[in-house]
């Protein structure tokens, strides 16, 4: 299932429409689906039958928006052995952009229910997501904190207690009323038009758990008025190694976005600044305390002695769990001692 299409791109206080899709060969009797969305941002104007249904016997349709933020929509077709089959549009509904720039339209929960009424296991969920605002570019992108990993794939989220509401990066400000709970930690987000060029634009951003690097608040990198085009990404941590992208990855203005993998080796700038995960990935190297672009004797005696034994969200923290304590000095500092980051103009 998926809401399409994906992004939708429009502008404040514009009306728009976006469908949920069928988008396998299955035959269904009928859904039930719950679309989360941000109320602040999008007022829901109404929803409509998809066209798979168009000449049924509908005997049960059901809107309601009576939770906040959630819009819940029934159908099931009455009547013996009836049924449609997809792929194909099973529900439209319509907003209005109210305010903020992001919302994203996540499918919550859903069911589909086959031609005897039983629920159908396992029906993935491609949400859905809406950008407001004049010119935006945008992407995916993914990486790892060498410092924060928590299995193949996935990082821990303990520091999430201590992370502060604005940005910790100088340069571009970010303030935040929460902190999403798959957060692991602030980055850094430069765009460079070649590798060896000032960034042409900044931002923080949001590491999360699985590895997506998002724009605080929105479910992938969204800049306003950039020009789309293609760009490398230096990705910057505060306790990390920077890497940047070996090629330049495209931000669009329209259409899915795609995908910058720099948790895959070959797609890092030297393949430098990084360390092997055992599930073939790699991750930012840990230990650069002081951000100097390199594990140096500093980030030891002028960082991490001085913090030992201290919590918080703290620079020597290298394995972000809010404690500054021997393992991030023997677990991470000192396997990765006298490494540096090969991103130009990282190095002091
Ligand atoms: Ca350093
Ligand atoms: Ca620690």
């Amino acid at each position: 299932m998926s809401v399409q299409p994906y992004p939708v791109i429009t502008t404040p206080g514009q009306t728009f429409s976006v469908s949920y899709e069928l988008d396998t060969d299955t035959q269904v009797r009928g859904f039930a689906v719950s679309i989360a969305y941000d109320s602040s941002v999008l007022s829901f104007v109404q929803a409509s039958r998809g066209t798979l249904f168009a000449n049924q016997n509908i005997g049960w349709w059901r809107v309601n928006t009576d939770t906040l933020n959630v819009l819940h929509v029934e159908c099931l077709i009455f009547g013996a052995g009836l049924s449609v089959t997809g792929p194909g549009n099973m529900l439209n509904f319509t907003f209005n952009a109210i305010g903020g720039d992001f919302s994203s339209l996540r499918i919550s929960s859903q069911s589909l229910y086959d031609v005897s009424g039983y629920a159908i296991p396992s029906v993935n969920r491609n949400h859905g997501a809406v950008i407001i605002g004049n010119q935006p570019a945008y992407l995916s992108a993914r990486c790892f904190l060498q410092g924060a990993m928590d299995g193949d794939a996935m990082m821990h989220n303990l520091l999430r207690p201590h992370l502060p509401l604005n940005s910790p990066y100088p340069g571009a400000v970010q303030a935040v009323t929460d902190i999403p709970i798959d957060v692991v930690d602030w980055m850094y987000l430069e765009l460079r038009e070649s590798p060896n060029a000032r960034a042409i634009a900044t931002q923080p951003v949001f590491l999360l758990k699985d590895g997506s690097v998002c724009s605080a608040g929105k479910s992938f990198v969204v800049f306003m008025g950039l020009t789309p085009g293609d760009y490398y990404l230096v990705l910057r941590h505060r306790n990390h190694l920077a890497i940047m992208s070996a090629i330049p990855f495209g931000l669009v203005s329209s259409g899915a976005p795609g995908l910058a993998d720099l948790s895959l080796a070959t797609h890092v700038y030297l393949q430098s600044g990084i360390v092997p995960l055992s599930d073939g990935r790699c991750a930012l190297a840990a230990g650069d305390a002081d951000q100097d672009g390199g594990v140096f004797p500093s980030d030891r005696n002028e960082q991490w002695q001085r913090q030992n034994g201290t919590s918080g969200y703290r620079s020597a923290d290298f394995n972000l769990d809010g404690m500054v304590d021997y393992q991030d000095l023997q677990l991470f500092w000192q396997g990765n001692a006298g490494l540096m980051s090969a991103v130009p103009g990282m190095l002091q």
